[in-house]
């Protein structure tokens, strides 16, 4: 693990190793996060954990270095409420980054609309005991219905507390995205009770999707992840429109076991085994929910 001197922890390689597996031209990494610079955006005083410098550079790096095009940024829970750091590296990436808000479940209008205006197209409500302090749903209920046009909720939980959250995710009022497949424990593989939990959840509205995401945090066997493999490629393959797939760098709070990179990236065709599953999840899915509207832009004017 490395700490510098003011005890800040870095939870990402240095050293990520190359990918054999090569993204079709446009992928997408729908899950990432941006730390700071520190200096021009505090972390909050609420944070769980103080990491290093990620900023946009090193992201924008590792987008280039594995063939991805764009980049949805989630706001970490060591930020709290200030999207700064978000809106900063969505400002500098020249229309090649979109964005996920935390957002106090106060804000008026005209601030969702500055969101907005900035290239956030969500927000997350993160239900993670050891990483924010409270998750008032009935608040979150409330902000959900004020969201701009298009804009979705991302929802991150555990799966023990999926039966306890289905009245407040069937209750939302816009799509929802659950982060990291709500947690499962796949090592009880395909079929075992928390990926069986999960199909009744997507299965229950057309319009949850999820992120493949995340071997690292999931399989506790460590790499290759296959117990990952085996239990989500075929979630992968049966709702096809639904997933979506991201790096997670710069890797919060994984600073115990730093995940590779370029390993990360090789699970894509694992999960995907088909040109056209990689497509929709790195591509379609992705650019329906972040960047609907270029894809909406009629390709040449009517004459008048
Ligand atoms: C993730 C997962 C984690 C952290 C955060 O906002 C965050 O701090 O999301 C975690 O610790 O499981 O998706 O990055």
């Amino acid at each position: 693990m490395s700490v510098d001197a003011e005890g800040r922890i870095r939870s990402w390689t240095l050293e990520p190793s190359p990918a054999r597996y090569k993204p079709p031209a446009g992928a997408v990494d729908a899950h990432c996060h941006v730390f700071g610079p520190q200096a021009l955006h505090p972390f909050s005083s609420r944070a769980k954990y103080l990491p290093q410098d990620a900023g946009p550079d090193l992201l924008f790096a590792l987008r280039d270095r594995y063939g991805f095009a764009r980049n949805v940024i989630v706001q970490a829970s060591c930020h709290g409420t200030d999207n700064g750091a978000v809106l900063d590296a969505i400002a500098r990436s020249n229309g090649t980054a979109r964005g996920v808000a935390v957002v106090d479940p106060a804000i008026d209008d005209i601030a969702l609309a500055a969101l907005h205006d900035g290239g956030i197209r969500g927000v997350r409500f993160n239900f993670l005991k050891r990483l924010v302090d409270d998750s008032p749903k009935d608040k979150f209920l409330d902000v959900a219905a004020r969201l701009p046009l298009g804009w979705h909720v991302v929802v991150y939980f555990e799966a023990a507390i999926l039966p306890e959250l289905r009245p407040f995710l069937e209750a939302l009022p816009v799509p929802v995205v659950i982060d990291h497949m709500g947690r499962p424990d796949v090592s009880q593989g395909a079929s075992g009770a928390d990926m069986r939990g999960f199909r009744t959840l997507l299965d229950s509205r057309p319009d949850i999707y999820f992120k493949a995401t995340c071997p690292d945090r999931l399989d506790l066997c460590g790499p290759p992840w296959d117990d990952f493999a085996h239990a989500v490629a075929p979630l992968v393959a049966d709702y096809p429109d639904r997933a979506l797939w991201g790096t997670d760098w710069p890797h919060p709070t994984m600073e115990a076991a730093i995940p590779d990179d370029g390993a990360l990236v090789d699970m894509i065709p694992r999960i995907a085994p088909t040109l056209e599953l990689q497509h929709k999840i790195l591509i379609d899915n992705p650019m329906a929910l972040y960047w609907a509207d270029e894809r909406s832009q009629p390709s040449c004017l009517p004459a008048i």
